[in-house]
């Protein structure tokens, strides 16, 4: 490799520089992903040498994985039955996502973006109220302050700066707890997510920003977020990355562990990338057919977080059959309750938005209500009789 010069440049590359670059830039590459359960159900090393490997732990994160795909499935159903105005799956991202909520303790802090039914599922939100949410009969779903479980954002990327701010709170009252900015590969895209990065690394804010990179923005690949992986971004501003399988439980739930002790050490921030998959559509809004393969869909199909965690669970003769159909019935009885409820819910007497939007009132936006009231009183089905 050749460095290019320039006639103008103050002084030419010390001998060897270029040769040193080139070795540096053609370095054999570090294993980028971290693997403890491969996708055949085997442990990479005997369980022993596992870092927190407990069979009681397994069958809870397995329990909680499927739990959170029945309500997943259930309230997708939901939607497509026209008792939900939206919903976004999470299907695929369950070990993503309760591998790492179960490394958190109570008094941390998590800023979700909106797929986080899962992470919302452990820190012990009652699922009735996030389908609350996607009915639209609330403008939040539940008190945060009980749960560490703050409500949902959907601007993309903006809550990586609240965690940011949360954390340099955290700090400044000497809590030893952490704030978790969950956030996808295309909020990394975002300026603020470069801008919480940048405050977080030069304060040593105690925040763990975990990316779940399920490889698609919408219909944008990750290939159109970023060259290299993702993970390397922190890099740059000066603090630890690293790459996760993201659909194997046990190893994200290690990374998270090792990263907010990391955190909590007041060493600062940290970014954990969940290498994983989003096997549903974006939202319910979505057709995902219309920009990614079925060879693609199989090839994440075959590495399903909680079918490998299963043949783990039941060749290691942690789980008998009786454990496997009683979380099957959990979950049933579950997404049932949710059914039950949404059908349930009162609708919101009056277009609550336009009470909380400004301080006062002003004249287009009585406009507006008007409008509005008015649209929906077409709705209204004639008295019979
Ligand atoms: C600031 C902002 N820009 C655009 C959107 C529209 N939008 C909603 S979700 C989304 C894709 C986000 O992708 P990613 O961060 O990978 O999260 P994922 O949906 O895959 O979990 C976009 C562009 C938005 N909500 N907010
Ligand atoms: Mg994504």
């Amino acid at each position: 490799m050749t460095l290019p010069t320039s006639d103008r440049s103050p002084t030419a590359p010390a001998p060897g520089f270029t040769d040193a670059v080139h070795a540096f830039m053609t370095r054999p590459q570090e294993p980028e992903t971290l693997q403890l359960l491969t996708p055949a159900g085997t442990l990479v090393a005997p369980p022993e040498e596992i870092p927190g490997y407990a069979p009681e732990l397994l069958r809870t994160l397995y329990r909680d994985m499927v739990i959170s795909r029945g309500l997943d499935t259930e309230a997708t159903a939901l939607q497509r039955q026209g008792e939900l105005g939206l919903w976004p799956p999470l299907a695929g991202q369950e070990a993503a996502q309760v591998g790492s909520a179960h490394a958190l303790r109570p008094d941390d802090y998590v800023f979700p973006s909106y797929r986080e039914h899962g992470v919302a599922w452990c820190r012990g939100v009652d699922p009735v109220d996030v389908v609350r949410l996607f009915r639209g009969v609330t403008n939040g779903g539940w008190d945060p302050r009980e749960s560490g479980f703050h409500l949902y954002t959907l601007v993309v990327g903006a809550h990586t700066l609240h965690a940011t701010g949360y954390a340099m709170s955290l700090a400044k009252n000497g809590s030893e707890a952490a704030a978790v900015a969950y956030f996808g590969d295309g909020a990394s895209s975002e300026g603020d997510v470069a801008e919480a990065f940048t405050f977080a690394a030069v304060h040593d804010a105690p925040v763990l920003f975990f990316c779940q990179n399920n490889q698609w923005a919408i219909s944008e690949p990750v290939t159109r977020q970023q060259r290299g992986p993702l993970y390397r971004r922190a890099h740059g501003y000066g603090f630890p990355g690293v790459r996760v399988d993201g659909n194997d439980v046990l190893a994200v739930h290690a990374v998270t562990r090792f990263a907010l002790d990391h955190i909590r050490s007041g060493n600062g921030p940290f970014l954990v990338e969940a290498f994983t998959y989003r096997m549903g559509a974006h939202t319910t809004s979505d057709d995902p057919t219309r920009y990614r393969t079925q060879t693609e869909l199989e090839y994440w199909r075959a590495r399903d977080p909680i079918a490998r965690l299963r043949v783990h669970l039941t060749e290691a003769g942690h789980a008998a059959p009786s454990f496997f159909e009683e979380v099957e019935e959990q979950a049933r009885d579950l997404a049932h309750r949710v059914r039950r409820e949404v059908r349930n819910m009162p609708d919101p007497q009056r277009p609550a938005v336009f009470d909380h939007v400004y301080a006062e009132g002003h004249a287009v936006l009585e406009e507006e209500r008007r409008q509005f009231e008015e649209y929906h009183r077409s709705f209204a089905r004639p008295e019979s009789g």
